[in-house]
């Protein structure tokens, strides 16, 4: 079973989208283990963001995405991490397909709402980066036997 990390971004939570963007990870079977609402230290988004310093956009992701609580949560399912990534749409709104939460829900490449990790290696990273052991459940679902063959 995989996990991955999902943050509803600073834009998401001001928008009033959590609901929305937490109903279509849930309804499609992934199974939450973690969740909670944090403000991105710009030591912790320093490292989210580590691949893309040096950018043009670098400065202005790591303003956006420390401007503002967000809401952090590990999902868990097979294939969780690309299961995820294609709920999301691609990174430029006005790129993704619609029926994708980008595709659907926001127009600009700087406000895309969400964060997916993009890799199962990247997701276990990303995990211990904005969770610690004692904040995540493990648990039973009853429903999983309608889900999972
Ligand atoms: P994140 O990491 O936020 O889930 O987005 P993606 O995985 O879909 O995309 P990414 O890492 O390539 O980009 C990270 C973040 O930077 C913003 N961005 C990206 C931007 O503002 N301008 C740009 O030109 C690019 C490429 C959007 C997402």
């Amino acid at each position: 079973m995989q996990r991955t990390l999902v943050l509803v971004k600073p834009d998401g939570v001001q928008r009033g989208l959590v609901g929305e963007i937490l109903r279509r990870l849930e309804q499609r079977g992934l199974k939450l283990v973690g969740l909670k609402m944090m403000q991105i230290s710009n030591e912790v988004a320093a490292r989210h963001y580590a691949e893309h310093q040096g950018k043009p956009f670098y400065d202005g992701l790591l303003a956006f995405i420390t401007s503002g609580p967000v809401v952090a949560m590990i999902w868990e399912g097979r294939e969780a991490v690309s299961v995820v990534r294609s709920l999301m749409g691609t990174t430029d709104p006005l790129k993704a397909a619609p029926g994708t939460i980008r595709g659907d829900l926001a127009l600009d490449l700087g406000m895309n709402l969400i964060h997916g990790s993009d890799s199962p290696a990247r997701a276990e990273t990303e995990i211990v980066l904005f969770f610690s052991h004692g904040e995540l459940h493990d648990y039973d679902r009853t429903i999983d036997r309608w889900i999972r063959e």
